[in-house]
C-alpha cells in the first residue's frame, strides 16, 4: 500500500469509527463535524475524502466514493470471479412448532408474556414487549394509536375489525457471518452481518388472505455494531395494509433484549366498506419486510435486516375459478401462475449492491448523503451467482432493496420479461417488455420461460443503468451492461402446468370522491433532505386524515440532480398524472413506490381505510430518508 493509499484507508476507517459510535446527523451537526450548509463531513484532516481529493468547490454536492473508481475519488472492492457460487433460494419461513402460540418464546428474564391483544413488558426495557419501554420513553405516542398501550386494534373484541391470528411465527434479529463471495479476503468464513433468523436475505414468508398471522420479532442484536447500524430496530412490512402499531413505524423502537409483536389481519384493503374479507381486486402479492429505525434505516438494512413476504388469495375468493393467485403447487387453479411443489418455481430475487474497501471489509459511506452505491451487485446475498433452471416457466419476484441504486434490466439473448406484477400488485394483464427500470423498493414479478432453450443454454441478466453516485443514474445505458445473474438451463423433462393468463387482477374502482388535496415537495435544503421545506420532526404530524376518505396528493421533486423514490405506508396509490400527462404500461396499475425523476411532479390518488394510527411517507432512497426526508401522517 502506498502512503497515499494508507491515508485513504485511514480516512475510511475513521468514517467507520464514527458510524460505530452510532452518531446521528444531529450529533455530527452538534459536534461541528458536519457542515450544515453542504451536509458533508467538514474537510478536517483525516475525515473527508473531499479534503484528500483537494476538491474544495463548495457548490459541489458531498463527494462520495465512486464505486469501482480508484481512490481518492472512488473505491474498488477486491476482485471476485463471476458465476462461482450458486444463487441461494430464500429460506421458507415456517410457523412455530405445532403452529401453536404456546410455543412462542416469551423472551428474557420473565418480563414478557404469551401472545395476546395487549403488550406485556418492562418499562425499563429489561425484556418483554418493547411497546411498554417505548411508551415509557415516549409517553406521547400513546395518543396516536387507537387501543391503550398500542394494543392490537384488530385483535381486540371491541375493535371494528376482529381478526385474531391463526398462523404463529417468530423471527430473531441476530448477528451472524455472511459470505458475500468466497473470493473476498474474508473467504468462506464470511464477515459479520445482521439478519432475521441469522440469514441474509431473511426468510420468505408465504401467507394468505383470510389467515391472519402473528410475528414476534426478538431483537437479539449485540451492542457493538458492524461499523454501521444500531441495535434498535423497527420492522416495516412494506406495502401491507395493516394496523399502525404493527406497521414498523420508525418511531417505535424494538429494543435489544426485547421483542415487538406484529399482527397482520390479512384482510383485503377496504374491508370495512366491502364486508367479508374485502374485495379481492385489492389483493397484494410481493411484499418485503425491512428495518425502519429512525435515522438508521439505510445502515440497518445494509447490515442485512431485510426479507420477503408473499401473500396469496383466500381460497375461492373469486367466484370465477379461472381467477385468483392461490400459490397452488399443482398450478391448476386460479390464474395458474408458476408455483410448483414447495414454491420451486415461485422464486424471490433480492437485489442489493455493496461496497467493500480495499481490504475487503464492508463499507457504508456515512458521510455521503446522496446515497450509498457499491460496485458489487448481489442476488440473494451472493455476488454474481448462477442459478440452474428447469425447462419451464418461472415466476421471479424481483426486489430492489437499494439503498440507492436504480437498475435497468435486460437479458443477454434479448428475450422478453413478461411482467405480471408491479410492486405488490398483479397487473390487469401481463405486459411484455425487453427492458425495464427498477428503483429502490420497487418490485416486479416477471415470468421467464426457459422451455424453448436447449439444455446448457446460459442467459445473463444485465443491469444497463450506469450509476456512479447515490443521487441518481447517470442516464447512460451500458452495452451490454453489468452482468448480475446467470441462468443455466438444466437437462431433463419437467412438468409445467402453469400458464401466462391473458388477464390478471382487475383494477379496483377509485370513484370515492377526493375530499382533500395536499402537495408535498421533496427537496434538498441546507444540506438536508426535506419535505415541504422541513426535515423530519418526530413531534410534527403533517397530515391528519379521516378514515374512509380519499385524497389527491401532488408530489413534487423540488429540483436539483436527484431522483426520489417516494413511498407511503399503509395505502398504495394510483398515478393520476406524471408531469401533467397520463401514465401507461407498467405505471398505470396500483403502485406503492413512485420514482420522482429530476424536476418531476405527479398526482396520485389514495384512499385511507380500515385501520387507525400513525404512519409515515418518505423517500425510499433510505439514505435520504435517514437524513430526514420523511413526514408523519395520522389516520383517525
Ligand atoms: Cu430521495
Amino acid at each position: 500500500m502506498s502512503s497515499y493509499e494508507k491515508l485513504v484507508q485511514n480516512t475510511i476507517d475513521l468514517h467507520r469509527q464514527i458510524t460505530q459510535a452510532k452518531l446521528t446527523r444531529r450529533d455530527l451537526l452538534k459536534m461541528g463535524m458536519l457542515s450544515a450548509a453542504t451536509g458533508m463531513l467538514l474537510p478536517m484532516s483525516g475525515l473527508s475524502l473531499r479534503a484528500l481529493a483537494k476538491d474544495d468547490d463548495p457548490t459541489n454536492p458531498a463527494i462520495c466514493p465512486v464505486p469501482g473508481l480508484a481512490p481518492p475519488l472512488g473505491m474498488i472492492s477486491p476482485p471476485t470471479r463471476p458465476w462461482i457460487e450458486e444463487m441461494p433460494r430464500l429460506v421458507e419461513k415456517q410457523t412455530v412448532r405445532g403452529n401453536h402460540p404456546d410455543n412462542i418464546d416469551t423472551g428474557y428474564y420473565g418480563y414478557g408474556g404469551a401472545p395476546g391483544p395487549m403488550p406485556v413488558g418492562d418499562a425499563q426495557g429489561r425484556g418483554g414487549d418493547s411497546k411498554i419501554h417505548c411508551l415509557y420513553d415516549h409517553p406521547e405516542m400513546a395518543s396516536h394509536f387507537p387501543v391503550q398501550n398500542m394494543g392490537h386494534q384488530a385483535w381486540s373484541a371491541n375493535g371494528l375489525i376482529y381478526c385474531p391470528p391463526e398462523k404463529w411465527y417468530e423471527l430473531r434479529e441476530k448477528q451472524f457471518d455472511h459470505v458475500w463471495h468466497k473470493d473476498l479476503p474474508a473467504g468462506s468464513g464470511g464477515q459479520p452481518a445482521w439478519g432475521f433468523d441469522g440469514v441474509f436475505p431473511g426468510p420468505m414468508f408465504r401467507v394468505r388472505y383470510g389467515e391472519p398471522h402473528f410475528v414476534r420479532i426478538h431483537n437479539d442484536l449485540p451492542t457493538r455494531n458492524l461499523g454501521f447500524g444500531i441495535n434498535q430496530t423497527s420492522t416495516h412490512l412494506h406495502n401491507m395494509h395493516m394496523p399502525a402499531e404493527s406497521d414498523g413505524n420508525p418511531l417505535l423502537p424494538n429494543y435489544s433484549g426485547s421483542y415487538w409483536d406484529h399482527h397482520y389481519p390479512n384482510v383485503y384493503a377496504g374491508v370495512k366498506q366491502f364486508g367479508g374479507l374485502g374485495n379481492p381486486n385489492e389483493g397484494l402479492g410481493t411484499l418485503f419486510y425491512h428495518d425502519h429505525k429512525l435515522d438508521f434505516t439505510a445502515q440497518n438494512v445494509y447490515a442485512g435486516l431485510v426479507g420477503m413476504t408473499s401473500i396469496y388469495d383466500a381460497p375461492g375468493i373469486y367466484a370465477n375459478p379461472t381467477m385468483g393467485d392461490y400459490g397452488d403447487p399443482e398450478e391448476a387453479t386460479g390464474w395458474r401462475l408458476p408455483c410448483g411443489p414447495n414454491f420451486e418455481f415461485d422464486v424471490g430475487l433480492v437485489f442489493h449492491d455493496r461496497q467493500f474497501d480495499t481490504l475487503g471489509a464492508d463499507f457504508f459511506p456515512l458521510a455521503c448523503f446522496d446515497g450509498a452505491v457499491g460496485d458489487k451487485i448481489t442476488v440473494n446475498g451472493k455476488i454474481q451467482p448462477f442459478f440452474p433452471v428447469k425447462r419451464r416457466k418461472y415466476r421471479f419476484r424481483m426486489l430492489n432493496i437499494g439503498p440507492s441504486r436504480t437498475y435497468q434490466w435486460a437479458l443477454s439473448n434479448n428475450s422478453n420479461f413478461v411482467v405480471i406484477a408491479t410492486d405488490g400488485n398483479l397487473l390487469p394483464a401481463p405486459i411484455t417488455v425487453k427492458t425495464f427500470q427498477q428503483v429502490p423498493a420497487e418490485r416486479f414479478d416477471v415470468i421467464l420461460d426457459f422451455s424453448k432453450y436447449v439444455p446448457g443454454t446460459q442467459i445473463i441478466l444485465y443491469n444497463r443503468a450506469e450509476q456512479t453516485s447515490g443521487a441518481k443514474p447517470t442516464g447512460k445505458l451500458l452495452t451490454p451492461g453489468v452482468p448480475v445473474l446467470k441462468f443455466i438451463v438444466d437437462t431433463g423433462a419437467v412438468v409445467d402446468n402453469s400458464i401466462i393468463p391473458s388477464t390478471l387482477r382487475p383494477l379496483p374502482d377509485i370513484s370515492t370522491p377526493v375530499t382533500n388535496n395536499r402537495t408535498w415537495e421533496f427537496k434538498r435544503r441546507s444540506g438536508e433532505w426535506v419535505v415541504n421545506r422541513e426535515p423530519f420532526d418526530r413531534n410534527v404530524i403533517s397530515a391528519t386524515i379521516q378514515e374512509g376518505t380519499a385524497e389527491k396528493w401532488t408530489i413534487v421533486n423540488g429540483g436539483g440532480g436527484w431522483t426520489h423514490p417516494i413511498h407511503v405506508h399503509h395505502e398504495e396509490h394510483r398515478v393520476l398524472s406524471y408531469n401533467g400527462k397520463p401514465v401507461g404500461g407498467l405505471y398505470a396499475g396500483r403502485k406503492d413506490v413512485i420514482s420522482l425523476e429530476k424536476n418531476a411532479y405527479a398526482e396520485i390518488y389514495l384512499r385511507f381505510r380500515d385501520f387507525k394510527g400513525l404512519y409515515v411517507m418518505h423517500c425510499h432512497n433510505t439514505v435520504h430518508e435517514d437524513h430526514a426526508m420523511m413526514v408523519l401522517w395520522k389516520l383517525v
